[in-house]
């Protein structure tokens, strides 16, 4: 019997931003994978099965638990477990993962236990090392899981599976990254009916703006892109891989009738690289006509992004989505391999707003690179993306994320110290907390320099559209509804911070 489990997650309001966990949409995918396998299994959500229920986080009185505790998961795991595979999607989480594992491994000695997600793979040896973990899954996790099982069940040793890592005679054992699937079509959807994803809809917790019921979705795997200060060369390797439009949308449509949701929130990487395939998928949606909405706040390439491909996405329902320009220096740029052309960007920024999608940009200041000079090159992009009507944008602070290229970096030059303040460090990045990579900017520089660069765009954005503004507050105020991302701020920070804190019986600062 295999019991799989989502970490409770961390519910915080750092500095100028929300965080709340969403559905575990991987380890649905993973939960599918064992029933498609017809392997006995059972999913504990600790985070879904008791989204109302706050506790205080260890070590932070500014952040909360949200989800069941220690002892009521181990409780509900189930006698006969013989295996526990446990998520962990962001390093944020690692240091509650850790106490899950531990907890699980008091309880049931001799279960095999098992670690997937981002986190695993970014930083395996320090897993196994730091934790109960038996086996880290690498990368992408159903063909991975499923083969570490056969192969347990028959006896045959672990080395023989491609893409994991375990501890033998105390040394780690790393088989390397498996190969991505290419039949992406042939994964079974993620297995929501095994997980309370009512709760997470009735919630609204979803990582788009509020647009009514949601639904997460995955429309493509990987990026093709190596950006130095991101996971996903090390994860999901370079390649690219899309589903096929009208299976994507068949999904889209089980999901309305089943849930009754009425907007999808896409979680790619980038959905938007192949000009062909977005065109086929609005084109999917449009013939359709399901009278739904789409966003894709995770951000999104814009190398083919023109006036059609805007006016597709309307028409098929897309209503918000983000571009990641993340710096305005070229130089910066560069250094990040982000190729990015700016001017193509903002013609893209422009199609977009023109055709009436709400864009987000996402901005990253103190790359270890940056300088004042460079920070003012970004100051500069700021201003012209407020000027041209983008939306919103979100200013945050460089982090090194574990799986980054930045981050084995700043590790071989020792800046980086893997302990639990540190692997949480990216909750704070909105935050004067949170310290600068930069050697050319002081932490209290770059903090002033993030506030600078938001009161800037919001100050132009409002005073050239004070009616946008007064229309999507009055608007979220009224109807729930959020047409942008201060919207949601908005109602975070003035209504839904207050019922947290009432659930926390006021624990959160
Ligand atoms: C949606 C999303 C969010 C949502 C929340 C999602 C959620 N469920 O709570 C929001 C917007 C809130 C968010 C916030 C943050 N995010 Co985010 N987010 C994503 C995103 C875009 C999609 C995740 C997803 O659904 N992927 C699709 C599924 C299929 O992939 P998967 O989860 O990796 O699962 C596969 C494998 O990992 C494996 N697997 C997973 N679990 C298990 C379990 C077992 C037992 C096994 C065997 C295998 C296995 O198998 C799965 C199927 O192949 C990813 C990038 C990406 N596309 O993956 C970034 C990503 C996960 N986020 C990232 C980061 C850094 C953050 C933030 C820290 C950013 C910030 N500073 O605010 C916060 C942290 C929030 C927190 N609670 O700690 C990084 C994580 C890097 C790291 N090492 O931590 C990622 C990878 C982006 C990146 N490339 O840099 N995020
Ligand atoms: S930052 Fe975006 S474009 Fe760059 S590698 Fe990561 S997902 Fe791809």
């Amino acid at each position: 019997m295999i019991t799989l489990i989502n970490p409770p997650g961390i519910k915080t309001f750092s500095g100028l931003q929300m965080h709340t966990p969403n559905p575990p949409l991987g380890l649905a995918y993973v939960a599918a994978a064992l029933a498609e396998a017809g392997l006995e299994h059972r999913v504990i959500d600790a985070t879904g099965e008791a989204l109302d229920a706050m506790s205080p986080y260890p070590d932070r009185d500014d952040f909360l638990v949200q989800g069941l505790t220690l002892d009521e998961i181990v409780d509900r795991i189930d006698p006969r477990t013989d295996v526990v595979g446990i998520s962990c999607m962001f390093s944020t989480l690692w240091p509650l993962t850790q106490r899950v594992a531990a907890a699980v491994r008091e309880r049931f000695p001799g279960a095999l236990l098992v670690l997937g997600g981002e986190h695993g793979t970014a930083v395996p040896e320090h897993v196994l090392a730091t934790s109960p973990v038996d086996v880290v899954v690498l990368g992408e996790g159903e063909e991975t899981f499923v083969a570490l099982l056969r192969a347990r069940a028959a006896g045959r040793p672990l080395d023989e599976v491609k893409g994991i890592a375990f501890r033998r005679d105390g040394r780690v054992v790393d088989t390397g990254l498996s190969d991505r699937r290419r039949d992406v079509d042939a994964i079974p959807l993620p297995a929501w009916d095994e997980f309370p994803i009512h709760e997470y809809i009735e919630r609204h917790q979803t990582n788009g703006i509020n647009l009514g019921r949601s639904m997460p979705m995955l429309g493509t795997r990987g990026c093709p892109f190596r950006c130095t200060f991101c996971s996903n060369p090390a994860m999901w390797t370079q390649r690219w891989i899309a589903r096929d439009p009208r299976q994507l949308a068949d999904e889209m449509e089980l999901y309305v009738r089943k849930y009754r949701v009425t907007n999808f929130d896409f979680q790619d990487l980038t959905a938007i690289v192949k000009r062909q395939w977005i065109v086929d998928f609005c084109r999917e949606l449009i013939a359709r006509d399901l009278n739904i909405t789409w966003q894709m706040p995770s951000g999104t390439r814009a190398e083919v992004f023109d006036a059609e491909v805007a006016d597709l996405l309307y028409r098929s329902g897309c209503r918000a989505l983000a571009f990641a320009p993340e710096s305005g220096s070229p130089a910066i740029l560069k250094a990040v391999k982000k190729q990015v052309d700016l001017e193509h960007m903002l013609a893209a920024m422009r199609a977009a707003v023109k055709r009436g999608l709400r864009l987000s940009c996402f901005i990253v200041i103190g790359f270890p690179d940056d300088t004042p000079a460079t920070l003012r090159q970004t100051l500069g992009l700021i201003r012209r993306m407020a000027v041209l009507g983008v939306w919103d944008v979100a200013v945050s602070k460089f982090v090194p994320y574990p799986g980054s290229e930045l981050f084995r970096r700043l590790q071989r030059e020792g800046k980086i110290e893997l302990d639990d303040a540190f692997f949480v460090s990216p909750m704070d990045f909105y935050t004067a907390r949170a310290p600068s990579y930069a050697d050319a900017v002081s932490t209290r520089k770059l903090y002033w320099t993030m506030v600078w660069l938001f009161v800037n765009f919001y100050v132009i954005s409002f005073a050239l559209r004070p009616w946008r503004v007064v229309r999507a507050l009055a608007r979220a105020i009224l109807t729930g509804r959020e047409e942008s991302r201060y919207a949601k701020w908005f109602v975070d920070v003035f209504f839904t911070r207050r019922r947290w804190r009432r659930l926390a019986g006021g624990a959160l600062r």
